[in-house]
């Protein structure tokens, strides 16, 4: 609780930071996007993980302020990358449940990108499994009309949550990304069964894929081989904060 507290006070100081990780056309081997990822400094040079404050924010009802922050971080980020020549790379954001409870949640979205003259098309909100799940009609309805609207709608860690397939073809989905933990299964010697099975998955449903935490050569090879289109990881590289995304653009142009 006292975490909440802290987490608080350092969102309304402007201490949350959020850095990108690029996200890489396999065939290309040219970024084409990022993914949002929220940090929180811990005072000490180093930084408390969102895999540990991201659930206390969804707790404390929090995520709504910061999930609004991201979504206009995020389209401020692109309008900036417009201005450099970038023009053309997206930016995918991760949305938790209670983002959709807000009843004004679909208006954040479109305010954000208004406010940042940004074409809708260049977002991608990226949902869990789990999101899914707990609020089908919610979820679906909400993204629907962001979908007419224009934005691009992601189905995240897919694979590890419980959904319902009929569920998967309720949603206006256009990007499955394949879990790390199937990624992971890539070693040397070894099929992947379960990698291969969602990317043909993906592709039988018209949906792009990307692969997620892809960390060597020989995974990135292979995600090729099943047809997957795009992929993400420490092979290609991290999150890092945007003036660093900045710099990789300007060395891989
Ligand atoms: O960057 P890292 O791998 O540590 O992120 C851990 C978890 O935190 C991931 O599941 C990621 O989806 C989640 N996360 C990171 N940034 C955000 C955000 O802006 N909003 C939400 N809802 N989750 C986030
Ligand atoms: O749950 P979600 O997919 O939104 O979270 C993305 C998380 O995955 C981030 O915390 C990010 O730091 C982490 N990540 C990104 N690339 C890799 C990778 O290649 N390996 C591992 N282990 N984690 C990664
Ligand atoms: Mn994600
Ligand atoms: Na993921």
């Amino acid at each position: 609780l006292d975490m909440i507290r802290r987490l608080r006070s350092d969102f309304a100081a402007r201490k949350l930071e959020l850095w990108f990780q690029p996200q890489v056309d396999l065939l290309t081997d040219k970024v084409v996007g990022m993914e949002g990822l929220l940090r929180w400094p811990d005072g000490n040079g180093g930084y408390i993980s969102p895999a540990v404050f991201v659930p206390l924010a969804e707790y404390s009802g929090l995520i709504v302020d910061i999930g609004e922050w991201v979504l206009e971080e995020s389209c401020r980020r692109l309008q900036q990358l417009r201005e450099l020549g970038h023009g053309h790379l997206r930016v995918a954001v991760n949305i938790s449940i209670p983002q959709f409870r807000d009843r004004f949640f679909v208006d954040k979205v479109k305010n954000a990108l208004t406010e940042a003259d940004c074409d809708p098309s260049l977002l991608e909100l990226e949902i869990t499994e789990s999101v899914v799940m707990d609020e089908p009609q919610i979820v679906i309805d909400a993204l629907r009309v962001l979908k007419d609207y224009g934005v691009k709608i992601a189905i995240d860690d897919f694979g590890t949550g419980f959904s319902s397939m009929s569920y998967l073809q309720q949603l206006p989905l256009d990007r499955l990304k394949v879990d790390r933990s199937f990624v992971k299964d890539i070693q040397p010697g070894s099929a992947a069964v379960l990698a291969e099975t969602i990317v043909t998955l993906g592709n039988k449903l018209g949906l792009l894929t990307i692969a997620e935490g892809v960390e060597t050569r020989e995974q990135a090879i292979y995600m090729i081989k099943l047809g997957c289109d795009e992929a993400q990881g420490f092979f290609f590289a991290k999150p890092i904060p945007f003036d660093q995304l900045v710099e990789l653009l300007k060395n891989t142009r």
